[in-house]
């Protein structure tokens, strides 16, 4: 199995739990993506959270909108990290940022923003960094990358704001 699975609710989620998988493709990371829900198919979630240790998956991306269940029902059938990305599908997603953030104490779920799939994904790689030095650098690299982007923008904008 891959070191990252990602799980989504239902594949209407796809496009917005995309960025997790196209961030740990490019950190070279293996990643699988799955539909598996909580509430339509709670068997088969609790068979992918009980034996994905054991496959050599490392991290669960869990996504889902609404009464999201998705990620607590993964997190309590493993003690692999489970990080939650509340999808905005209804009430602007703050139902499911509530359903996934407050997990009551015993059971964690890492939360990032609503529709936040790439932090997700970037969170994954940073704990797969803590025994990877590869993987370390290749995520420095990305530092790098995104710091000499600012820095050519404000020197844009700097270049192109009216002086007297
Ligand atoms: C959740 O219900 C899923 O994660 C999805 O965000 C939402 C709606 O699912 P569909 O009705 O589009 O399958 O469980």
């Amino acid at each position: 199995m891959a070191q990252v699975v990602i799980v989504m609710g239902s594949q209407s989620d796809y496009s917005l739990m995309e960025p997790a998988a196209t961030v740990l493709t490019e950190l070279g990371i293996s990643c699988e993506v799955r539909v598996v829900s909580a509430h339509r198919t709670p068997q088969r979630a609790v068979e992918l959270a009980s034996t994905a240790q054991d496959s050599g998956v490392r991290v669960f991306i869990c996504g889902a909108g609404g009464a999201a269940h998705l990620a607590g029902v993964i997190a309590a059938h493993t003690l692999l990290p489970v990080i939650g990305v509340p999808l905005s599908r209804t009430l602007g997603g703050l139902d499911s940022l509530y359903a996934t953030v407050q997990m009551p104490p015993g059971i964690p779920v890492a939360t990032v923003a609503i529709d936040g799939a790439q932090n997700a994904g970037l969170l994954a790689a940073h704990m797969m960094a803590l025994c990877d030095a590869d993987l370390l650098e290749r995520l420095r690299a990305r530092r790098g990358a995104m710091a000499e982007k600012v820095r050519d923008a404000d020197d844009d904008v700097r270049s192109r704001a009216p002086k007297v």
